[in-house]
């Protein structure tokens, strides 16, 4: 079928033959380049979403291309029956640039997310002794690490939860924030505290200052692993490549995804030491694509992007600067103005009627920004944004933020 159609015509073929397990803005995307998007009736858009952080290094960046290109007319795919000659390069370089020693890769966020929760069982029973099946992971209200069954079962969207039980045991939920709760929430049989460093979905909430640290301290001195959910906030996106690092803490694990790939492919991986990644023998845990060769060289080139631009210093920089912009901006709707990097949220008071209408305003101004948690709108552009595009957007924004 020849794509010619309009933007009507694209909206009901998808409504009509596609679940409807979304409520997308009614623009239809054909082409990305850098910060930009364009739609197939001709309009361009400032992305400030950047697929929930997975385009960090802006659309069809040139350097993930050709590695794309290069590696796909040579070979993608092996199962890790075999070796690759990407994947052994991806490890080495992950662990140079993150610190750690070892990782191993998945492809969804959710997948990581399910592996770390497996490693830290498997630490609880052979390494804490923990008794069998009694290992408990301790997680945080509000959170948001994906959709898998055992990962909703920790949920507290009743949306995103509550027709899908049975669940799975072995999880508690704390209040986001409060690190004295996840203190009192330890039992002999806890194996992890898993938290996002912020939390994205939850509507870009910071935690109090130090509530990072003194969870880590915690979770040492009670023989807890710290696992950090940086699937969102990593790899630059807050101004640092991880955002634990602007507490100093480094956790047992850190699960990162999107922004690995730069948006090309879904590639994500958790990285730990040998003492604890070293536990996972042969058979235990495995993919038919995680660690493949088109999906490692993507990667590979994606993390050489953040590097070479140094994309976190910029998401520092800029992210700071827009963020006062934004603080300053007067305006009868806002409440808060909050975030780190380029990961912005403005919440909105409850009588400004949602934050939708508000996206919807801007997306009529040629900025596509989705709200979060019904007040907020998510403001995240790709990191390679300039200073010029930002005051650019800045009178949108304002006149958008002061909508009757
Ligand atoms: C969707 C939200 C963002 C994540 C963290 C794990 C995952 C995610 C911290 C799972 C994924 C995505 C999923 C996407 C929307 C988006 C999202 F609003 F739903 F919460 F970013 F804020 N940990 N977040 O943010 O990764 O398996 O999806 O690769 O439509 O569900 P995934």
């Amino acid at each position: 079928m020849v794509a010619n159609l309009n933007t009507q015509q694209f909206v009901e073929l998808e409504e009509k033959y596609g679940a409807h397990n979304y409520r997308p803005l009614d623009v239809v995307i054909e082409r990305g380049e850098g910060v930009w998007v364009h739609d197939v009736d001709g309009n361009r858009y400032l992305d400030c979403l950047s697929a929930y952080s997975a385009v960090n290094q802006g659309h069809i960046h040139p350097a993930i291309l050709s590695a794309l290109q290069e590696q796909a007319a040579k070979l993608t795919l092996t199962s890790r029956a075999f070796r690759n000659d990407q994947l052994p390069l991806l490890y080495k370089e992950l662990s140079e640039i993150t610190g750690y020693g070892m990782s191993l890769p998945m492809n969804s966020g959710a997948e990581a997310v399910e592996t770390a929760i497996k490693l830290a069982r498997k630490w609880a029973y052979r390494v804490k002794g923990v008794p069998r099946y009694q290992a408990e992971i301790i997680t945080a209200a509000g959170n948001f690490h994906g959709r898998t069954i055992s990962i909703v079962t920790f949920s507290t969207e009743p949306l995103y939860r509550d027709d899908f039980g049975p669940f799975t045991p072995g999880f508690v939920t704390v209040p986001y924030g409060d690190a004295g709760a996840i203190e009192k929430a330890i039992t002999p049989n806890t194996a992890a505290v898993m938290l996002e460093p912020i939390q994205g979905e939850g509507g870009v909430i910071v935690p109090p200052d130090g509530y990072l640290a003194r969870v880590a301290e915690i979770c040492k001195r009670n023989a807890v692993l710290f696992i950090a959910d940086e699937i969102q906030t990593g790899l630059g996106r807050t101004g640092k490549l991880f955002a634990c690092q602007h507490e100093g803490v480094r956790p047992d694990i850190t699960v990162i995804g999107k922004a690995l790939s730069g948006g090309f492919y879904p590639v994500s991986a958790i990285l730990a030491d040998e003492a604890l990644l070293g536990l996972f023998q042969p058979g235990e845990h495995g993919s038919t694509f995680g660690g493949n060769p088109l999906g490692a060289a993507v990667a590979r080139a994606a993390l050489k992007v953040l590097v070479d631009e140094k994309l976190s210093e910029r998401a520092d920089e800029l992210g700071t600067y827009f963020m006062e912009q934004l603080a300053e901006m007067p305006s009868p709707h806002v409440k808060e103005v909050r975030g780190k990097g380029l990961l912005i949220g403005v919440e909105l008071k409850p009588e400004a009627g949602g934050a939708r209408r508000f996206c919807e305003g801007l997306q009529g101004r040629g900025i596509l920004a989705k709200e979060t948690h019904d007040h907020v709108i998510r403001f995240a552009p790709p990191l390679v944004i300039d200073r010029e595009t930002i005051d650019w957007a800045l009178p949108h924004i304002r006149e958008v933020l002061n909508m009757p």
